[in-house]
């Protein structure tokens, strides 16, 4: 069984075959991926035997056979290989019959409608002048009324284009593991990835440019590693090839290899369901909210609200009235240091942070204590990057007015015991801000288990989009405190007089709100509470182990941050090697980590460095791609 997964959109419009059982289709009408991906690995697997050999005969389509998609082997590095389509795979019993109407549904469902316009172009590209007759008439005909798939004419002018580009390598499969084929000769294996890179490969000789980095569309021809397709409790599987291919930017190349995206801990990748919400609002819904008494208004309303709900329910708290929006985490920090801070925060009074905090978590606090004359205290972390608790209840006394704390290091990953510590706190009396901008994307949280007053977290880094975040405040505590900025929507009456204020949440929402990217992080809310937040940590957890273990062998690397509790946040230095290069040496590679001091100085400071190299992993990332950045670091030399 696999986890119910958020369908995926397809954007080719909707050629149906109308004389063959055809997998289910979701509400869209389009096919999920996986039956999709099934039916393009027996389709090109079947195609250079059924169609320029002789085509099985009888009238069963055989579409039975969808899901059997072969099994990659594992190679030794306990990955799995790569399935290719159509090269070693037996080949299978489809009619022709079935295979056209599986070509027609394929082309529908992945072909970009330009496709044969686009090979047409890069053969004018390659050579100056217009493509002879012969070329012109082996390219496929381009037909607005025909959906049919000419496969000969496609196999025939993807061969002409690998005969003129001798140094094409059709492999590096978008969302998959690497696996060269062999340079095409007589037949090909006809792949619509490969004609796209042929394609992309054509423009870029033809320009003379070194490197040509083409946006790779998502189509999902190969089965990629099996060991990313975790066993849960459940009997569910966490699989990640099918997750992949939800998120369109992770199938690109980058200096000539595939993006290995480990910097989710700066921002997260889109799933396109968030994409396509982002769409869909501005093509359907847009208008300005809380105003206007049409249509358009009302959905827009709707779906604003709708967002904070979903909120609401995925941090656990008790009224959506609790759930104001801010630009994101530190927004949401300064609004609550210039109105609680300002309103109860007097001179000799104590704020305590930890050493672990974000600069967003600090310079908030740091401005309000200059300005009302308290006091700084900073909870000290041990060796290991944990919160040194009984220095913490030391810290605590009755002056102590608020404790802000992260959930989450985002330089060392450290799980802080944010609840345990909000205990603490409250027997003080004082108040507890949490930061959760690098807990919310890894483990369930549930505000009033924490019991905090505040938690603040921020969309993009929860696949959602940027300039949208959350602030959380406990329903009194939001009642009592003074608005911050002024403005439209925060206010119930205004004379030249005295103005009264709205209720939590407008109260704290001055202004046309960020209303397309709050439905955005609905949308992300909803795609990850469909995977499961307890699945997410789940697998998250193995793939840290696995890091951990695979860096940690690399002579001169020095993990920091070891807690036992921590995310998938690995910080390391690599022997004297300034951590720059090192992050720059990994671009090169195409992979994207951070490397510097992740806006936690202090943090940086405690460990006497002043930046380290951080891989963060999210539920999309693999174990391959840790091999790919173990074998790179490998190769790293102080120079
Ligand atoms: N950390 C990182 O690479 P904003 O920028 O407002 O969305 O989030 C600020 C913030 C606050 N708290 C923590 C724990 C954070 O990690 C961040 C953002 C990013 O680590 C960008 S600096």
């Amino acid at each position: 069984m696999t986890i119910n997964m958020p369908a995926h959109n397809g954007k080719n419009g909707h050629g149906t075959a109308q004389d063959v059982p055809l997998p289910p289709t979701g509400d869209s009408g389009m096919f999920d991926p996986i039956s999709v991906e099934s039916m393009a690995n027996q389709f090109y697997t079947a195609v250079p035997n059924a169609l320029s050999v002789a085509a099985p005969t009888g009238t069963q389509p055989a579409i039975d056979n969808i899901g059997t998609v072969p099994q990659p082997e594992r190679n030794s590095s306990g990955m799995s290989g790569v399935a290719l389509v159509g090269n070693s795979a037996p080949a299978s019993a489809l009619s022709e019959e079935a295979l056209t109407a599986m070509a027609k549904q394929l082309r529908s469902q992945m072909v970009p409608a330009n496709l044969e316009a686009n090979l047409f172009q890069a053969f004018a590209q390659i050579k100056p002048a217009a493509p002879s007759q012969e070329t012109a008439a082996a390219l496929p005909t381009t037909s607005a009324s025909s959906n049919a798939l000419n496969v000969e004419a496609l196999k025939e002018a993807a061969q002409q284009l690998y005969a003129q580009i001798p140094q094409i390598s059709p492999s590096g499969i978008p969302g998959n593991s690497i696996a060269t084929p062999p340079k095409p000769t007589s037949i090909l294996p006809l792949s619509e990835p490969d004609l796209q890179r042929a394609f992309a490969d054509a423009g870029a000789q033809a320009s003379h440019s070194p490197v040509r980095e083409t946006p790779q569309p998502s189509f999902y021809f190969l089965s990629p590693p099996a060991v990313e397709n975790l066993g849960l409790e459940s009997g569910a599987v966490f699989d990640v090839s099918a997750i992949r291919k939800d998120f369109p930017i992770l199938h690109q190349k980058i200096n000539g290899k595939p993006l290995i995206w480990l910097d989710n801990a700066a921002t997260t990748q889109k799933p396109q369901s968030v994409i396509d919400a982002l769409s869909l609002f501005y093509q359907r819904d847009n208008s300005n909210i809380h105003r206007g008494a049409h249509t358009l208004a009302a959905r827009a309303t709707d779906a604003y609200e709708g967002a904070r709900e979903k909120v609401q329910r995925f941090i656990g708290a008790g009224s959506a009235s609790e759930i104001i929006f801010a630009r994101g985490t530190t927004e949401a920090i300064n609004l609550v240091a210039q109105t609680w801070g300002r309103k109860y925060i007097q001179p000799g009074d104590e704020i305590v942070l930890s050493t672990l905090e974000h600069h967003a978590n600090i310079v908030p606090w740091q401005m309000l204590a200059q300005e009302t004359g308290a006091i700084l205290k900073v909870i000290p972390v041990s060796d290991s990057g944990e919160i040194m608790l009984e220095e913490y209840a030391g810290l605590l006394g009755p002056r102590t007015r608020i404790v802000g704390i992260t959930q989450v290091s985002n330089a060392l990953g450290t799980i802080v015991p944010v609840r345990e510590m909000t205990q603490i706190a409250h027997r003080h009396g004082a108040v507890v801000l949490v930061d959760g901008a690098q807990a919310v994307s890894h483990m369930p949280v549930n505000v009033q288990e924490i019991g905090c007053d505040f938690y603040t977290f921020s969309g993009h880094k929860l696949f959602a989009p940027t300039g949208i975040g959350v602030l959380y405040g406990k329903r009194q505590i939001l009642e009592d405190m003074p608005p911050w900025q002024g403005g439209g929507s925060m206010i119930r009456h205004v004379t030249f007089e005295r103005t009264i204020y709205s209720d939590p949440p407008a109260k704290f929402e001055a202004g046309t709100p960020n209303i397309a990217d709050a439905v955005g992080l609905g949308a992300a809310i909803d795609y990850i509470t469909r995977l499961g937040m307890s699945n997410i940590e789940r697998y998250e957890h193995k793939l840290t182990e696995y890091a951990i273990e695979r860096l940690a062998q690399i002579p001169g690397l020095r993990l920091i941050g070891t807690a036992p509790h921590k995310v998938s946040v690995v910080s390391f230095i690599l022997d004297d090697i300034p951590v720059e290069q090192v992050g720059q040496r990994l671009a090169r590679e195409g992979i994207a980590v951070r490397a510097g001091h992740h806006c936690a100085q202090p943090t940086m400071q405690r460990y006497n460095l002043t930046g380290t190299v951080r891989p963060s992993l999210a539920f999309y990332n693999t174990c391959h791609e840790i091999d790919t950045l173990v074998e790179v670091l490998r190769t790293i030399r102080f120079r």
